[in-house]
């Protein structure tokens, strides 16, 4: 039987840890996979999850399971957190998932399940994920207009263009807030005219919100996904818990149906439920647990607050440094963009050619499309990787 299979392409992502771990090079700086890491590299458990595990340790009574669509106060806080403490709760439908990957997977099988002949529009460039689950489940998909090479900003008049083409019952993936792989991003300004252009022409938006709190702050970054949930009949929000939380390895997200009457939400939620027992049955439990614990105690959300705004502000410092320092060495204002990028990443826009001799030459690792993740860097590696970019020409 295993003689018909044929090996799979490799993630390029995660193909890079790899390569970086192989490389002897002591100066060796990875700016590639999306992990947030602090000024000495290191990917800390956060304190308020670090003492949430604590308690749950000293008062967890049964690992028994819970329900198909997770614990319900998890979707609660995470209603919450993404859509705002006022927002209608029985509006919602949501089912906890194995991570944010989880969310949009089960995401595409529900609109599958739906409507077989919707398209997925998703942007020009996106996370490689959302393209190869797609392609895996075989479902249509096309790719509109996005980032603007030249300027590094979103392209919105290409964007909408290529929209005016999707057909009544199309599907939108959006990312709510830190667009990856490229850092740049919508205006409230801009996102109007999207969702006009959405309900011109009937398209059902899915959100994918995988950064909330890493770019403008908690409640900025999730303004676009609060304004699409508010003005469209129907909303697919597929929210990961992974990096604003730092559990990555706990498996933690959540998929939400947001719709105008009671009928659709029931259904579903019932189909939310159905679609975890086929694929995995009950979601883990261990993070959403924490998130639970975290956002529903006022000490713990304090200090959570407190530690992702530094991290937030962290980023938005090296961001600054490496603009100025290239606008420095360049004596130009071209790589302006960094520092309007917000996020992990910001796609420095060169050629595979040029991402190569930067790992040869110089032992600095970033994706082939030329995307970085700027937590990968520090105060002393930013001039580093600044001259570098200036020797290769790019
Ligand atoms: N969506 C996007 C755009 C991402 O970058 C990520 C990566 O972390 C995810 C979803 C989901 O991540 P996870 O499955 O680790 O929660
Ligand atoms: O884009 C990233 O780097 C993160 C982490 O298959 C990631 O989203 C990368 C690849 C992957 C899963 C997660």
């Amino acid at each position: 039987m295993l003689e018909a299979l044929n090996t799979q392409p490799a993630d390029k992502i995660l193909a890079l840890v790899a390569q970086f771990k192989a490389d002897p090079r002591a100066n060796k700086i990875d700016l590639g996979v999306g992990v947030y890491k602090d000024s000495e590299g290191k990917t800390p458990i956060m304190r308020a999850v670090k003492a949430a595990e604590q308690q749950l340790w000293e008062q967890e009574q049964t690992k028994s399971y819970v329900a198909l669509a997770g614990d319900p106060g998890f979707a609660d806080a995470m209603i919450g957190l993404v859509l705002g403490a006022e927002f209608p709760r029985a509006g919602v439908a949501a089912a906890a998932t194995p991570g944010g990957t989880g969310a949009v997977r089960q995401a595409f099988e529900l609109i599958q399940m739906a409507n077989q002949d919707a398209k997925v529009w998703v942007s020009d460039p996106t996370w490689p994920n959302h393209l190869s689950i797609l392609k895996h489940l075989a479902m249509p998909t096309r790719q509109y207009r996005y980032f603007d090479a030249q300027t590094g900003a979103v392209n919105l008049s290409g964007m909408l263009e290529d929209l005016k083409k999707a057909k009544p019952g199309d599907i939108v993936l959006l990312h709510g807030c830190c667009h990856n792989p490229t850092g740049a991003n919508l205006r409230l300004t801009d996102w109007e005219h999207v969702i006009s252009l959405m309900q011109e022409r009937g398209l059902t938006p899915m959100v994918d919100i995988a950064y909330q709190g890493f770019g403008d702050g908690l409640e900025a970054d999730a303004t676009a996904t609060r304004v699409i949930a508010k003005s469209m009949p129907e909303t697919i929000i597929a929210a990961s818990c992974s990096k604003n939380f730092g559990i990555y390895r706990e498996r933690t997200g959540i998929l939400m149906v947001v719709a105008g009457n009671d009928k659709s939400i029931r259904v579903a939620q019932d189909n939310l439920a159905y679609l975890n027992r086929q694929n995995f049955s009950f979601p883990p439990d261990h993070g959403a647990r924490l998130v639970t614990m975290v956002l529903g105690d006022k000490a713990l959300r304090a200090d959570w607050e407190a530690e992702l705004e530094s991290v937030r502000t962290g980023m938005l410092a090296l961001r600054s440094q490496l603009s100025a320092e290239l606008q420095r060495l360049s004596g130009s204002d071209r790589f302006g963009f960094l520092a309007d990028h917000r996020g992990m990443f910001s796609r420095l826009g060169t050629t595979p050619e040029k991402v190569a001799q930067l790992r040869e030459d110089h032992g600095i690792y970033m994706v082939g499309d030329s995307r970085m993740n700027i937590a990968g860097l520090n105060a002393q590696t930013i001039p580093t990787l600044a001259a570098a970019i200036i020797a290769c020409d790019i």
